[in-house]
């Protein structure tokens, strides 16, 4: 007999056993089913110890019930560690402490600042990471590429969870390699003392050269370093799509962006949301709607109960993205990459993460347990009519080495 079968067969015995013995198993919020003790105790009436072994393996419920796995259980089959490479400050550090107590996997956490960041990496040939959270059109680049692995859904029951319409976005139809993890949307972040009645409501605030030299010397500017997000909110404050390919449009993105440049005092994807703390730092700032909103969820000030930030979306219309968590093709810790995905979608732990990073969630079943103002805000929960505004970004083909070539050019002029 294989060692696995041992091993299911010594899990039968004790969900037999163990309920007559006064035990219980409990979920322990890791987002595994629980044993249920009563669902344990019906295969037999008789006391535990007068079934000989041979009976009491024999389940009386259909196998995959009686075998549905237990912390322990699981515990065992899993790798001792797990890498992790996702955005920063994107996930509540207490959902992975969880994890890494319930099951025994160290996880080793990395993070990266935009998705070329993360494919660069991957294509570097960095073998050692495990779960990868790509945003949007790099979920559709990373499958493209062979980057990542084909989800077993039978292994992320908590898939369940997950509103069906993110279930089959563009990038990933019927998420198949990716589990839907947060979704956003792209803005700008502003202190309200320093902008007063005149909310920063278009690019032109950043833009354009004289308003972001006014900014400049009120505090500061940053820009997301990014490509896709730069070039394309300078691309929406000409009036073209995000997803514009035609070279002159790129050419004229590319010029709005450098004459702004002299102005920006950082370009800053990975810890401007910390930048924002410090008064005095950045008064206005490219941001990712959950960036600035936990920004100003920190600065509130006790006898107001304001924040001096806000966030919003230019008039000229934004981005909207859902990002994913999926497995790299190279990980050899593929059961324990998706059995560490299905905790991240368990109900409870999704709506952690919301609270914590302050995106929103794809997680229907966490609703119940995101707090209110999250699910008030409308930086984080817009409206239709603001999500009509928002385009998502599609893969670029060819044209990404234009972008690339661009984005060269005005980070090194
Ligand atoms: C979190 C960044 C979120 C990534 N700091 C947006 N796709």
């Amino acid at each position: 007999m294989k060692s696995y079968q041992w091993m299911l067969l010594a899990l039968l015995l004790a969900l037999v056993v163990l309920p007559a013995c006064g035990a219980a198993t409990t979920t322990g919020g890791g987002g595994q089913p629980a044993t249920e003790p009563e669902e344990a105790a019906a295969p037999t009436e008789a006391p535990a110890e007068s079934i000989p072994p041979t009976e009491a393996a024999v389940p009386a419920e259909p196998a995959e019930e009686a075998a549905a796995p237990s912390e322990e259980g699981a515990a065992a089959s899993l790798d001792k560690e797990l890498s992790v490479f996702n955005w920063a400050d994107y996930i509540d550090e207490q959902v992975i402490k969880d994890y890494e107590e319930t099951y025994g996997v160290k996880i080793i956490y990395d993070t990266f600042a935009s998705n070329e960041d993360l494919i660069a990496k991957l294509q570097a040939g960095a073998t050692g990471y495990d779960v990868i959270f790509p945003s949007g059109q790099g979920v559709a680049q990373v499958i493209e590429l062979g980057l990542v692995a084909k989800l077993d859904h039978n292994n992320i029951p908590n898939l369940k969870n997950i509103d069906p319409k993110f279930l089959d976005s563009p990038d990933d139809p019927g998420s198949q390699y990716c589990a839907p993890y947060q979704w956003g949307s792209t803005g700008i972040a502003y202190r309200k003392d320093v902008f007063g009645d005149t909310p920063p409501d278009s690019w032109a605030y950043i833009f354009d050269p004289e308003q972001a030299k006014k900014w400049q010397e009120a505090g500061g500017i940053n820009v997301l370093n990014d490509q896709r997000e730069l070039i394309g909110a300078a691309l929406k404050y000409l009036g073209y799509s995000v997803n514009d390919m035609d070279e002159a449009h790129l050419q004229e993105a590319k010029e709005v962006i450098l004459k702004a440049k002299p102005f920006f005092k950082s370009f800053n994807s990975e810890d401007y949301d910390e930048s924002l703390l410090v008064p005095g730092e950045v008064v206005i700032s490219h941001a990712w709607n959950g960036d600035a909103a936990q920004a100003a969820s920190k600065t509130i000030d006790e006898a107001s109960g304001e924040s001096p930030w806000a966030y919003i979306i230019p008039k000229e219309g934004s981005v909207i993205y859902q990002d994913g968590i999926c497995v790299t093709a190279s990980s050899p810790r593929k059961a324990t990459a998706e059995h560490f995905i299905n905790h991240l979608l368990d109900a409870k732990n999704g709506a952690a993460i919301t609270n914590y990073t302050y995106y929103a969630s794809p997680n229907a079943a966490a609703r119940e347990f995101i707090l209110p103002e999250i699910l008030n805000d409308p930086g984080i929960y817009p409206s239709q009519e603001v999500i009509d505004k928002l385009e998502y970004f599609k893969p670029l083909g060819e044209a990404i080495f234009l972008y690339d070539q661009i984005w060269t050019e005005i980070k090194s002029q």
